[in-house]
């Protein structure tokens, strides 16, 4: 059994530049020249910032007259940041924006900053803390960028709903792999689970018997993977307790397709008011009502963040062949297969295939193996 690969190397604005350069090599001088009239035009807007900072060479800056705060919510330049219940309104110091990453977004929900305060509601973010955590994914165009969705979180809710939109549990398992190369707890939500019992006119009987089946199959195989899994409704309040429970003290981050409900859950669980909105009838899809990330401190302690609903959800970082190290119940039958270098596909004696078989593995999750292999291989 070859090891599992290691987690997501958490980055900060320093540990950036020293660790990541060899690998993101390739990348610039590929990205370079497409990049370099994006970069002049911003770098003319902001000269005056560039001037400065360039003259300060990059040194770990001592922290100890800067105050520690959290990243609340990002709003194009302006940073919200809570330091000690306080909100105070940030920039980023020009140097940060200057490096060289594959990253789309330097600074990220969650992020611990330090801070030179101007003001009482004012200050400059100097420094970004080491991050214990990063749940990211690829972005959409070819996958040239790293998408980080929050930082610093101890477990992602990974949200679902039982129908409009479908339950999809190929976009389960994506969630669950970078949630462990992210360094983080999974939990499983599957939401609106009030329609299957009482579902409205516009569904079909057949459609609700299905999603049923699917729900169980798929509470079954998650479960026996270890991996918490909860029926819930914002509507009626099932689950919502249990859930409550799980995030004490917690910092959670709830992630999944729009209209899921991720910002219902929150508004009831918490008693906020996030704006919610429309299923579009059509595609049965949500309307992209959370624009922007925002974290929210618990009474309870800890935090939750609600999060934009995601369009695609594309594996960031992971070769082909490591794929199989994030199922581990395929992992654990590929010894088996007669061809060392076995992708469990098309070839002879292939213990995974002879396991699904024998309903050993579930076909939900060969499926999603499938799917991910054929998805990295188009890119
Ligand atoms: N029946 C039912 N409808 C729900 C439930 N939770 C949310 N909804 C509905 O689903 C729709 C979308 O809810 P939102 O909370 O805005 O979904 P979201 O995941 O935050 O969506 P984005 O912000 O677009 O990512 C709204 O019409 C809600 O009323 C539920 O438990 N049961
Ligand atoms: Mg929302
Ligand atoms: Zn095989």
């Amino acid at each position: 059994m070859s090891p599992l690969p290691p987690p997501l190397s958490c980055t900060t604005s320093e540990l950036k530049v020293k660790d990541h350069l060899d690998i993101e090599e390739d990348f610039h001088t590929y990205e370079h020249k497409e990049s370099r009239k994006e970069r002049k035009i911003a770098q003319a807007l902001d000269k005056s910032k560039y001037k400065k900072t360039n003259q300060k060479k990059k040194s770990a800056p001592n922290t100890d007259n800067l105050e520690t705060g959290r990243v609340l919510s990002i709003i194009s330049n302006e940073i919200i940041v809570d330091i000690e219940g306080t909100k105070v309104v940030c920039t980023l110091r020009g140097v940060h924006k200057k490096e060289k990453t594959r990253q789309k977004s330097l600074i990220a929900i969650g992020d611990i900053v330090h801070i030179d305060r101007s003001s009482k509601e004012q200050g400059v973010i100097v420094h970004i803390a080491e991050r214990y955590s990063v749940l990211s994914r690829a972005d959409n165009l070819r996958r040239r960028f790293e998408q980080i969705i929050a930082a610093n979180i101890d477990q992602v809710l990974i949200t679902t709903s039982a129908l409009f939109p479908t339950f999809k549990p190929t976009l389960i398992d994506r969630y669950l792999i970078m949630t462990e190369r992210g360094n983080m707890q999974p939990i499983i939500l599957i939401n609106k689970c009030d329609v299957l019992e009482d579902p409205p006119s516009f569904i079909q009987t057949e459609e609700v018997e299905e999603a049923k089946a699917l729900i169980e199959e798929s509470l079954e195989t998650y479960r026996a993977l270890n991996i918490p899994i909860l029926r819930l409704s914002a509507k009626s309040g099932e689950g919502l307790d249990e859930l409550r429970a799980l995030m004490r003290n917690k910092t959670s981050v709830f992630s999944g397709q729009s209209g899921v409900g991720k910002s219902s859950l929150i508004n009831q669980m918490l008693g906020t008011d996030f704006k919610i909105g429309d299923i579009v009838p059509t595609t049965r899809k949500g309307s992209h009502t959370t624009t922007r990330a925002h974290l929210v401190p618990l009474e309870s302690g800890g935090f939750c963040i609600d999060t934009p609903g995601i369009k695609s959800f594309g594996v960031w970082d992971i070769q082909k062949e490591e794929v199989q190290a994030y199922f581990p119940e395929i992992l654990a039958c590929s010894g088996e297969c007669k061809f060392s270098g076995c992708t469990h596909t098309h070839e002879p004696d292939c213990a995974v295939k002879e396991a699904l078989d024998q309903g050993v593995i579930s076909p939900l999750r060969y499926s999603s193996y499938l799917n991910l292999l054929e998805d990295l291989s188009n890119n």
